[in-house]
């Protein structure tokens, strides 16, 4: 039988985590689970939570690693059976260190991306929030201005990429970043990429998951 692949991806807000993810989930199989989408959806799982998380969101705040990993722990043991990657979690040591007493990554990458693209991209950024769907006016912009692609409904813009609060989640992301990186480094699973295009950079994670992926040993090879 073929081994579970668990992955994660970090980076700061607008590096493109989440194209990059859903480009990876289509290509390999991964179940993929946004942080942020997760959220933003509202979970049903665990209502009065959900309402609280969707307050820090709107306003770009980090959701406190107590409420975070009360939300993800749970989902990702519903995806215990399968291989997945997750975007945007986890964030902080504390939710690495959790997420850590569960399941052992194989692979970690990290967007190592300049401020002035993000703040390019991120104002330039539509969501299409039922689905997620994201578009950029000059990257992937949708066929018609204003509407999903697929649905036909109105695209919005959400708070947090407005400028102030992209700043203090910039600020943010620096801070909580590195001891998670350092952990992964650590750990032999980290893979960093910098970069100002997407399609780019994409060429290198492709090949990298490919390698990774093909080289898993097989659960009934391993040894305890
Ligand atoms: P999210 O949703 O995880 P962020 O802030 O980490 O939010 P975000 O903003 O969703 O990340 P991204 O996924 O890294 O960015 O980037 P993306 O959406 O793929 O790309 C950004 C834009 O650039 C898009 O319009 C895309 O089309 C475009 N683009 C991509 N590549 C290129 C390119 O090469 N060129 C150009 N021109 N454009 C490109 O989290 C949201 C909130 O949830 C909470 C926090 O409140 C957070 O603020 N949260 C957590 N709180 C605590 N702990 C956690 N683990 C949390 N996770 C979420």
């Amino acid at each position: 039988m073929a081994k579970l692949f668990r992955a994660a991806i970090m980076g700061p807000p607008g590096s493109g985590k989440g194209t990059i993810s859903k480009r990876i989930a289509q290509s390999f199989g991964l179940q993929y689970l946004s942080s942020g989408h997760f959220l933003r959806e509202g979970t049903t799982v665990d209502p009065e939570a959900g309402l609280l998380v969707k307050t820090y969101v709107q306003k770009g705040m980090p959701i406190p690693d107590h409420l975070m990993t009360r939300l993800m722990l749970p989902k990702l043991q519903q995806l215990r059976d399968h291989s997945w990657l997750l975007d945007g979690f986890p964030r902080t040591l504390a939710q690495a260190q959790a997420l850590n007493n569960l399941y052992q990554l194989d692979l970690v990458i990290s967007l190592n991306i300049p401020y002035e693209t993000l703040r390019e991209r991120l104002s330039n950024r539509w969501i299409h929030p039922a689905s997620g769907r994201v578009y950029n006016m000059s990257f992937n912009p949708p066929r018609v201005q204003g509407k999903d692609d697929i649905t036909g409904e109105l695209l919005i813009q959400h708070d947090d990429d407005k400028p102030e609060a992209l700043m203090a989640r910039l600020r943010h992301y620096k801070e909580v970043a590195k001891p998670v990186i350092d952990l992964y480094k650590s750990q032999g699973v980290l893979h960093s990429f910098s970069g100002t295009d997407t399609d780019k950079i994409w060429p290198y994670i492709n090949t990298l998951f490919s390698t990774k992926m093909h080289t898993q040993p097989s659960e009934d090879c391993q040894t305890q």
